[in-house]
């Protein structure tokens, strides 16, 4: 018989590390609310969620290995904005930091979601942060809290 596993939605008994990058602030706290929002929605206490800010979503990797390294979250979330119409260096940013949050998940194993928004303009950003285009942060919430349900089961 076929064995299938999938990852509920249950946050209760479980930690999260949100790391949050400051630039373009007005969009990333937005991510921000909407990812706490949904973990608390889904059982999570708001003790066990730890918010790390730190400068941009370059820095988003190396943060987001210290929180996993500390082995106290189950699951780790990185929020972030990159907005090509504001950086010359936009393809730079957003490729490092989306290779960066890729190789803490795989090195550590930890589920390590990537919520970083990455646009063209400053209106699309607005969208995915909690506009027509939903909210990345509550979708990598739930992205995180299935990881973490999944590798459970998988024990
Ligand atoms: N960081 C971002 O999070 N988004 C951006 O759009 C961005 N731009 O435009 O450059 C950005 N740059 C800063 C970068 O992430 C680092 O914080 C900085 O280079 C210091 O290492």
């Amino acid at each position: 018989m076929v064995k299938s596993f999938e990852g509920n939605l249950i946050g209760k008994n479980k930690t999260f590390g949100i790391v949050v990058s400051r630039f373009n602030s007005f969009i990333t706290k937005k991510l921000l609310e909407g990812a706490q929002d949904c973990l608390i929605r889904h059982g999570i206490k708001d003790d066990d969620i730890d918010v790390f800010w730190v400068p941009g979503a370059c820095e988003l990797p190396i943060t987001a290995m210290r929180v996993a390294k500390n082995t106290k979250h189950n699951g780790i979330i990185c929020l972030g904005a990159v907005i090509r119409g504001e950086t010359p260096h936009f393809d730079y940013v957003s490729s490092e930091s989306a290779k960066g949050i890729s190789e803490v998940g795989l090195t550590t194993g930890i589920p390590t979601i990537y919520g970083v928004i990455t646009t063209d303009t400053l209106e699309q950003a607005i969208d995915r942060a909690g506009a027509r285009g939903g909210n990345k942060g509550a979708e990598a919430a739930l992205a995180a809290l299935e990881m973490v349900n999944l590798f459970d089961k998988m024990k």
